[in-house]
């Protein structure tokens, strides 16, 4: 009866944890991106106020549940100097979030050369990778097929990955939802697939 009971209270309460990375360079709205889906994910938590947002030296933590499963993000600083550190979170990260800032054309090659090499990897082998197009609300920035167009070339590095470019306004949540829906399936998705390389050594 016991074990009957435990194993209804897990079915029922137990949540699969995913940790998802949020990388991208500095001011490309990270921390903004992980307070809005704080805001609309978890029902008692009081979004802070986004123009008090300042510069992540070292890294933010949040955890939402969206049904079975729980997502613990870590939002990592972008600068320069600390992009050196991102490798270090690989190896336990189930998916990554990427976010570009759309209204700096100036660094999206920069951007790109950081997200080029963070997807060679081989920590981050089979991993989905969710793009994100933020600030989209800046009137005439770049568009999800102006940044497509430039990321291109990176498509043999990201190979069967589950890739998704997203269009998002963090500072306003749109795109926050449709982005960690999908994030939230691919990780769920991925259980049932057989072990990443780095799982079975
Ligand atoms: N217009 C607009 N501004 C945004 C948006 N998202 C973020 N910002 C602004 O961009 C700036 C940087 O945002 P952050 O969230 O601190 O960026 P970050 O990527 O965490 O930066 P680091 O912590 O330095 O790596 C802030 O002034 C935000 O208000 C957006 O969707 N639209
Ligand atoms: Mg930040």
């Amino acid at each position: 009866m016991y074990t009957l009971l435990s194993g209804l209270y897990k079915y029922v309460f137990q949540k699969d944890e995913f940790c998802v990375l949020i990388l991208g360079l500095d001011n490309a709205g990270k921390t903004t991106f992980l307070e809005q889906t704080k805001t609309k994910f978890s029902k008692n938590y009081k979004g802070m106020n986004l123009s008090k947002i300042t510069t992540t030296v070292g890294l933010n933590i949040g955890t939402i549940d969206v049904g079975k499963a729980r997502l613990m993000f870590w939002d990592l600083g972008g600068q320069d100097e600390l992009q050196s550190l991102w490798d270090k979170y690989y190896a336990e990260s189930h998916g990554v979030i990427y976010v570009i800032d759309s209204t700096d054309e100036e660094r999206l090659s920069e951007s790109k050369e950081a997200f080029e090499k963070m997807i060679s990897n081989e920590a981050l082998e089979g991993v989905p990778l969710l793009v994100l197009a933020n600030k989209q609300d800046v009137p005439d920035c770049l568009s999800v097929p102006d940044i497509k167009t430039t990321f291109s070339d990176c498509a043999p590095k990201i190979g069967k990955r589950d890739c998704l470019v997203q269009p998002c306004t963090a500072l306003t949540g749109d795109g926050v939802n449709e982005g960690i829906e999908w994030m939230v399936k691919c990780v769920v998705r991925n259980i049932h697939r057989p072990p990443r390389q780095k799982d079975i050594t």
